[in-house]
């Protein structure tokens, strides 16, 4: 197999991607804020397909966190197959912020769609200015230098995240933040420098089944490092909430499994607490937090370092988990270029 990779490529540019989307999202700055201050909101809806629907769970639990602003997170299919379950009253004022990288995901535009009905706006969050999303959303912000060649989404999930943070952040009115968020791009090209090579080594690993576990807005992102591994990899995966791993799941522990924990600051300790259990039991794990917990003792252990807090460092977390699904797809002679079964976007005829 050839070393070259396109998906490796657009992994490792993350850091210059995220620095012209930063100033992308400044340059927007006027416009987004004049959608978001155009009406009273009760509630913010994310929505999505695949990747971009575990986007909109992180970006959901972000934003009501941030603002106190009613958010949710939902597939996009359940707004166009079942909208009572997600509108409760019709006459709230909704924004649907639809996010999808190739913006001609068909669930997607049928979502859009359907919240137009309610002759509510959307805000689209893609990567590509002349799709049909693009063309109907409200306001588009078009993230053209994330755009990829892969079908599995690594820069362009991370650059949509930021976005969506951007948003929640600027609706909170919350400059630090804001500010904190201009600091990734040289953080990342840190944390890949110190780390990607060791996430290799790990993916090498015997692994059966690899299990990722986050609270809060990292749980989203755990479902997304799931999916990652799943497409590129073809290897057994599954994401929960941190503590929930407990209530069912840890029946599943063995030597064979990786727990891989993205922990918060907020629950950090009960967090750890979990992983100990899992190696109690004879599993192993890879915590990956901001800086090493005291006394812990994790079979494997990576720390940012980014002295972000949980909620402005989050789009840390994925690069790494992403060279972890490429090489694995390596360690068990897969193309992580050409994932089985998959196209980019799905577009379905009605
Ligand atoms: C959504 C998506 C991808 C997935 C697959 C099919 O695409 O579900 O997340 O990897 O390749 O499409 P999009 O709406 O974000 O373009």
């Amino acid at each position: 197999m050839a070393d070259k990779s396109i998906v490796l490529e657009e992994i490792m540019s993350q850091p210059q991607v995220w620095s012209s989307t930063w100033q992308r999202l400044e340059g927007n700055r006027d416009r987004l804020a004049e959608l978001l201050a155009s009406q009273c909101w009760d509630a913010i809806l994310f929505t999505g397909c695949g990747s971009t629907h575990y986007l909109s769970l992180a970006a959901a639990n972000l934003h009501q966190q941030m603002t106190g602003q009613r958010a949710r997170g939902v597939p996009a299919s359940e707004i166009a197959f079942f909208p009572a379950s997600v509108y409760a009253d019709a006459d709230a004022q909704v924004l649907l912020v639809a996010i999808s990288r190739s913006g001609a995901t068909s669930e997607t535009l049928w979502a859009v769609d359907r919240h137009h009905e309610r002759r509510q706006a959307v805000l689209g969050l893609t990567c590509r200015g002349e799709s049909p999303l693009a063309r109907r959303a409200d306001l588009a912000l078009a993230l053209g230098e994330a755009d990829e060649a892969s079908v599995a989404q690594t820069r362009a999930f991370t650059s949509l995240y930021i976005a969506a943070q951007y948003t929640s952040g600027l609706m909170a009115g919350e400059e630090p933040f804001l500010d904190a968020l201009s600091h990734l791009p040289a953080r990342l090209e840190t944390v890949l420098g110190r780390h990607g090579e060791f996430m290799a080594q790990v993916a090498a690993g015997d692994w059966e089944r690899v299990i990722y576990l986050g609270s809060g807005p990292y749980y989203g992102l755990a479902c997304e490092a799931m999916l990652k591994l799943k497409e590129m990899s073809l290897s057994w995966s599954e994401a929960y909430h941190f503590l929930e791993f407990r209530h069912g799941p840890i029946s599943l522990v063995d030597e064979r499994t990786l727990v891989i924990g993205l922990l918060s600051d907020t629950a950090e300790d009960a967090e750890r607490a979990v992983l100990a259990d899992v190696r109690r039991l004879g599993g192993r794990t890879l915590a990956i937090a901001d800086a090493p917990g005291a006394g812990a003792d994790e079979t494997y252990a990576v720390d940012l370092g980014s002295g972000l807090n949980e909620r402005a460092r989050a789009a840390l977390y994925l690069p790494l988990l992403q060279l972890f699904a490429f090489h694995r797809a390596r360690a068990r002679g897969l193309d992580p270029d050409r994932p089985r079964h998959l196209q980019q976007a799905v577009v379905l005829q009605h």
